[in-house]
């Protein structure tokens, strides 16, 4: 039985009452609601979810490597430990660069376009993605998350993929999502039809749909951003965020700060808030904030979009955003569409003299 993948999450669980949905199951009757469809997007959703397995199980280990005897770059047996960022940067190009779905490729952990191998056919889609961000935060044993983001190629079909495939607006987005290493990993994602989730059991290896057609809650509960560096904001941010805490008439919410995008955006899409992550004047090399904008900022952006959210660099939404280049850092206020028109509003007013 196939189930058309277009209502909200009651009826979706109401379809599948009873049924064990994996993730294979899920892409597959949403790619049957697209009679055009040919199954290479649903392919591929598959392969990035099959990396997602595989960097969960090093990930869960990460803090084995010490009692397991690893000296330098060599565990036991001999064998080159690879740092976890490098190993989910790897895994994600090698199960992308033979399959003839991809046009090019691009990782936050490379100055360039990650061409596809002139051995391998390309394909019509193009793959972004932060392999492993937050990775800082392995060490102390805090979530971390994959990204990706997935286009259609620009460039024709049969030529080499190319930089401008990969500098497209967030508007043309194709699918989006993220895993989250966490107490459980799960992967969420969106091809446009509502955002789905899905956790991981570890005992099989296999997703299954545990959160369909996730809306974030309309009562914010919490901001997230990191106050340490409050000197440093704009007297727009600084007074948008002295708002989240009840002053200037608004309604006290609690601070949550992980430091780890996908967790923090995690928490918020469910639970329900804001995080932020604005321009800065403590590096002038960085003038536009921390985050890069087609490998973490887009991606999260098209989520909230499509779970009932917002995205904004504070003045205009992320997806409207032209990147210019691979490694471009943009301001960001993700979550609660209400609270991130509130965030515009301070930033007009204060930083632009326009009430
Ligand atoms: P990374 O791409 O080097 O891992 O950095 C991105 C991370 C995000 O997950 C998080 O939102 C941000 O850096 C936290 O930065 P800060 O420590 O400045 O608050
Ligand atoms: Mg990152």
């Amino acid at each position: 039985m196939s189930v058309a993948i277009n209502g909200d999450s009651a009826r979706v669980r109401e379809a599948y009452n009873g049924k064990i949905v994996t993730i294979e199951r899920f892409i597959l009757d949403q790619q049957r609601s697209h009679p055009e469809a040919t199954g290479t997007l649903t392919s591929l959703l598959y392969d990035i979810a099959l990396a997602a397995k595989l960097i969960a199980n090093k990930t869960t280990r990460a803090g084995l490597v010490d009692i397991l005897g690893s000296t330098g770059r060599y565990n036991v047996q001999g064998e080159e430990v690879q740092k976890l960022d490098e190993y989910a940067d790897s895994i994600l190009f090698k199960l992308n660069d033979h399959t003839g779905r991809v046009a090019v490729m691009a990782s936050e952990e490379h100055p360039d376009i990650l061409p596809i191998p002139d051995h391998y056919p390309t394909g019509p889609y193009v793959l972004l993605y932060d392999p492993l961000d937050g990775s800082s935060n392995i060490d102390v044993n805090v979530s971390v998350g994959t990204i990706f983001a997935i286009y259609r190629r620009r460039s024709p079909q049969g030529s080499p993929g190319s930089l401008e495939d990969c500098l497209q607006p967030g508007r043309a987005l194709v699918a989006a999502g993220y895993v989250i290493y966490g107490s459980s990993t799960m992967l969420v994602y969106s091809t446009g039809q509502g955002v789905h989730g899905f956790t991981l059991d570890p005992s099989v290896g296999e997703f299954f749909l545990s959160h369909p057609y996730i809306r974030m809650p309309a009562k914010p509960k919490y901001y997230s951003a990191n106050q340490g560096y409050t000197p440093f904001w704009s007297e727009g941010v600084r007074r948008f965020t002295e708002w989240l805490q009840g002053q200037d008439g608004g309604k006290p919410l609690s601070l949550r700060y992980i430091g780890s995008l996908v967790a923090d955006f995690h928490r918020n899409l469910l639970a329900g808030g804001i995080f932020y992550y604005p321009a800065d004047s403590r590096d002038p090399r960085y003038p536009s904030g921390k985050l890069r904008l087609i490998y973490e900022c887009a991606p999260m952006a098209f989520l909230a979009e499509q779970a009932g959210g917002a995205a904004s660099d504070g003045r205009r939404p992320i997806l409207d955003i032209q990147p210019q280049e691979l490694h471009q850092r943009t301001p960001f206020f993700v979550g609660n569409r209400e609270l991130v028109a509130k965030a515009e509003e301070y930033i007009r007013t204060y930083d632009e003299g326009q009430p």
